[in-house]
């Protein structure tokens, strides 16, 4: 820590020793000016009603607006930053912002509409009415209403991506008020949105999040904290971290944060919240909540919109109001202290994160019908790994030791058509499964069971003949090439592979890499009703590149009937502990212990494997 921020902190009373992380020269400056801007009192909903009356004026601007309304709402805006009160406690105090200078009804209105909904319905009017990206390229460093106008009338740029071909092409800088620097400067923020746009595959995410949860824990006086968004509810690729924290002495955890060594930028610091961008180019914000209102702050900020949308509405016609503070009846707070008292305040059960989609779970939860979601525990085995005898890293003997805790597992090497996995035929499968079966003598758990995963070659048909099927306890069949045949084709070429005598479980149906390679496209029912008459199983990849199947997808094969196998895919030993990447994918489908082949006990699922072999 800085001198300078040790010396801040102490002159406000606090002890310094809690803020021990060494910041990085570069975020030093960075420090001192966060230290200053939390000597403001104004809290989130100023900032909130800032930036949304600017954003609507700039907007009216642009589509050639009345100059007088293009003004109010910028002077309104420059009225609310002027205040040195949080506009919340204005509000709650009884005050009426038309009393404010340049502020009449009608924003007084929109003030009172951002604080309670958060937003405003005439910000998404103007951004639907402005033509094409109007709104994102407003959002670039450098670009107003009247800028965004030439760039529309003289080069017919609609979008960001016009920008960013125009600007290449090096005709922005010709355009009258433009010129070299500021067309770079134009192509530097476009590469970094597109940056920012990235998404992240999840074990990314969390092992971004996890060291800096630590590090606030160390260096600042957090009473809770929880990573919420997207990676609380689990979703396959995260967009950026969200986390809540709770914290009597809220300046710590801001400061800290903001001086965390990964970070590279500070986007915005404010009395309760921050964002970054971390060195690794993913985003994260920050917002730290008074005790009482942790729990709402945790619904609002996990999400998604869409559920938050629901609740609000079912709030609503209960003559109630949600928002990240609280429920609130009138004006007197209900609830707001943990998830629970919020979702009780509607009439509800909890709601586990990974349904919080608005998918149905709001009404299931009213009818007492959310499902018993499958959880680590259910989980007796693993049906898809490989050892060293194809293309994984460790032995049989090392794989089968790493998976101790397991009830079975079993063994699927790849068969011998994937020439670089140096996958198996018949005289090394007899060769493997003589060894298996000198292991299983020993006894002791886990059982191994004897299986193969084989290629669907293009037509349909499979890399090994019937015969050496089976003799085995299960056959995993995947697709690993031809991922660009039609939709058609490429289910046609599924149902064949199913269809074969000895086919168990369909492994990473879609073949998608998150971020690397689409999926090949497939008729999904009709797959899953093909799978469910022939008593097969549908895998769920818990590779965090493949997360295949999806969530939607798991949620389509219960409804189908077809038992999901959630596995590893293991090629060493430490991704034996993705399992649980998959099943977060099973839960989110809504996938309980029932609808899971690897939650069977051993005999039970040596009988429905039987069925298909
Ligand atoms: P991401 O980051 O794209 O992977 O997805 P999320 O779900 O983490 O989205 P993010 O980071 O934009 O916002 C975090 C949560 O905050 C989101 O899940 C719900 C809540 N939230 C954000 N913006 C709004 C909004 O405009 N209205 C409502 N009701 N909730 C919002
Ligand atoms: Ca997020
Ligand atoms: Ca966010």
């Amino acid at each position: 820590m800085t001198a300078r921020v040790r010396d801040a902190i102490a002159a406000k009373g606090e002890s310094a020793t809690s803020l021990r992380a060494p910041a990085p020269l570069q975020t030093l400056a960075r420090v001192a000016d966060v230290e200053d801007r939390l000597g403001s009192r104004q809290g989130l909903l100023n900032e909130d009603v800032i930036a949304i009356f600017n954003e609507i004026a700039d907007l009216l601007d642009i589509s050639g607006a009345n100059p007088f309304r293009i003004r109010a709402y910028r002077n309104a805006a420059r009225t609310i930053s002027g205040m040195t009160e949080d506009l919340r406690t204005f509000l709650t105090r009884g005050c009426d912002p038309a009393d404010l200078p340049g502020i009449g009804r009608d924003l007084a209105g929109k003030i009172r509409e951002i604080a309670d909904t958060g937003t405003c319905a005439l910000l998404r009017q103007v951004r639907d009415e402005v033509p094409g990206q109007g709104a994102a390229l407003m959002k670039l460093p450098g670009l107003g209403p009247r800028r965004v106008q030439a760039l529309q009338r003289e080069l017919h740029i609609a979008s960001v991506d016009d920008l960013g071909r125009a600007a290449r092409e090096h005709r922005v800088r010709l355009l009258k008020g433009f010129g070299a620097r500021s067309e770079q400067r134009l192509l530097q923020a476009i590469q970094a949105q597109m940056d920012r746009n990235r998404r992240f595959n999840v074990d990314v995410a969390a092992r971004t999040a996890d060291p800096l949860m630590q590090y606030l824990r160390e260096n600042a006086k957090i009473a809770a904290m929880t990573v919420a968004g997207s990676l609380r509810r689990g979703r396959d690729t995260v967009g950026d971290l969200d986390i809540v924290a709770t914290s009597a002495v809220p300046r710590t955890v801001i400061l800290a944060f903001t001086a965390y060594p990964m970070t590279q930028t500070v986007l915005s610091a404010g009395v309760t919240r921050a964002s970054v961008m971390l060195s690794n180019g993913m985003q994260v914000d920050l917002r730290v909540v008074p005790p009482a209102d942790y729990g709402a702050a945790m619904v609002y900020l996990t999400g998604s919109k869409a559920h938050n949308l629901a609740l609000r509405q079912l709030a609503q016609s209960m003559g109630l109001k949600i928002n990240e503070y609280g429920v609130f009846r009138g004006r007197r707070k209900i609830a707001g202290r943990d998830e629970a008292s919020v979702y009780a305040a509607v009439g509800l059960p909890w709601i586990p994160p990974e349904l919080r989609e608005d998918t149905g779970e709001i009404q299931a939860a009213r009818d007492g019908r959310l499902p018993r979601l499958v959880a680590r525990e259910d989980i007796k085995g693993d049906l898809h790994i490989h050892t060293r005898d194809s293309d994984g890293l460790a032995s049989l003997e090392e794989m089968v030791e790493a998976a101790g805790r397991l009830q079975y597992l079993a063994i699927t090497d790849h068969s011998p058509r994937m020439g670089m996995t140096h996958g198996l035929g018949a005289q090394r499968l007899a060769v493997q499964a003589e060894r298996i079966d000198a292991l299983n003598g020993v006894g002791g758990m886990p059982w191994i069971l004897k299986g193969v995963e084989v290629d669907i070659l293009e037509d349909g048909s499979l890399d090994l003949p019937n015969t050496v099927l089976g003799r085995l306890d299960l056959v995993v069949g995947a697709i690993h090439s031809h991922f660009e045949l039609s939709p058609a084709k490429q289910t046609a070429r599924i149902l064949r592979a199913i269809d074969h005598p000895h086919f168990s479980i369909l492994a990473h149906p879609s073949g998608r890499l998150l971020g690397e390679r689409d999926g090949c496209r497939f008729d999904v029912p009709r797959v899953m009703k093909a799978l469910a008459e022939r008593g097969c199983f549908v895998e769920a990849n818990s590779q965090p590149s493949r997360l295949d199947l999806w969530d939607s997808a798991c949620r389509m094969a219960r409804e189908h009937g077809v038992l999901v196998s959630i596995a590893s895919d293991a090629h060493r030993v430490a991704d034996l502990d993705n399992l649980p990447l998959g099943l977060t994918q099973a839960r989110r489908g809504w996938l309980e212990a029932d609808d899971v082949l690897n939650a069977r006990e051993l005999p039970e699922l040596r009988c429905l494997l039987k069925r298909t072999m």
